[in-house]
């Protein structure tokens, strides 16, 4: 651990740097695109304005934060690896240092279930989570063990900003995907990439070999299954209009946080067949660039471009 932190509550060092992500007010900007992958974050800082310094700071705990100006507006590129947990420290963590509205992309991939094919775009409009139910793995022996447990949870279903996914279906149309290629639908967050998401694994009793008719018989237009989109949805959705209290300002609608998602399709989960290497790096230059221009169209009801101590 580099620092001291001051408050085990919501840690934070002297001068306001989160424990995780290390970032403190000032160093990420209001509209943010967050991927799994640091090299893709990477990646895409080589789109940012040449004329404005570009912040750059990779975690100990596995956070990369690049922020600098896109066509002259601020935005933050987050990696933030992978799952539910990796997004709820990063949108925690963010929302805690960053004054006035939030809008949050996550570009990720995923692998689809039914009709989308492997290099199409996936933009959910909710999404739900699987969890493992750990009780029904537990000794038929216990006596804490009730006999109606099902293998997997599922949660109900939150929703994306409908705005700002139309914002991307926009861009990847203009960017050369045919509308074919993009497909909406609920996105299946998973807890593990293995169990939850229905992969045989010989070395577990995982009790998953119905889970994909599940999925159909609980949420029919389930598209695609990956692993954080939920978590995003669910806590933009639960966010509260605190960050904005000292503000006279009235927000169209209760939340602090705009979400939305995108991912490529990396797989096809019912013939498991997996994309080539160059399809991966054709689909993230140009759905990337899509994603990165819906983000700053994106209205936003408040933001602090004078921050203290901005590095943009
Ligand atoms: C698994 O390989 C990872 O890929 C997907 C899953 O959600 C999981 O994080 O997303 P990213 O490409 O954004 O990491």
């Amino acid at each position: 651990m580099k620092f001291q932190i001051l408050n085990a509550n919501f840690p934070k060092t002297d001068e306001g740097r989160v424990y995780h992500m290390e970032v403190k007010r000032g160093e990420v900007a209001n509209r943010i695109i967050t991927v799994g992958d640091s090299s893709r974050a990477k990646m895409f800082s080589k789109w940012l304005d040449k004329d404005t310094p570009v912040f750059y700071l990779e975690s100990q705990r596995g956070f990369t934060t690049l922020t600098g100006k896109y066509h002259g507006v601020p935005i933050s590129i987050v990696g933030i690896g992978m799952g539910i947990s990796m997004m709820d420290f990063f949108i925690r963590e963010v929302r805690s240092i960053v004054d006035g509205q939030l809008a949050i992309i996550r570009f990720g991939s995923c692998g689809s279930i039914g009709t989308p094919n492997i290099g199409n775009m996936i933009i959910p409009s909710g999404a739900f989570a699987i969890t493992r139910n750990y009780n029904y793995f537990s000794d038929d022996e216990d006596e804490t063990r009730t006999n109606d447990e099902k293998p997997y949870n599922f949660t109900n279903v939150f929703y994306a900003d409908p705005v700002l996914c139309k914002q991307i279906e926009k861009q990847l149309l203009k960017n050369s995907f045919d509308e074919k290629e993009i497909f909406t639908g609920l996105n299946a967050t998973c807890d593990s990439f293995y169990s939850s998401q229905g992969r045989y694994d010989e070395n577990f009793r995982d009790s998953n070999t119905d889970i994909f008719k599940t999925i159909t018989a609980t949420y029919p237009n389930t598209v695609s299954l990956e692993m954080e989109t939920f978590m995003l949805y669910h806590l933009a959705s639960t966010s509260t209009l605190a960050p904005l209290k000292h503000s006279n300002k009235v927000l169209d609608k209760g939340n602090s946080i705009k979400a939305a998602a995108t991912m490529m399709v990396f797989v096809d989960r019912f013939s498991n067949e997996f994309i080539s290497p160059e399809n991966v790096q054709y689909l993230q230059e140009i759905a990337g660039k899509a994603v990165l221009d819906a983000l700053i169209e994106t209205e936003l009801s408040e933001v602090h471009p004078e921050n203290e101590g901005c590095v943009w």
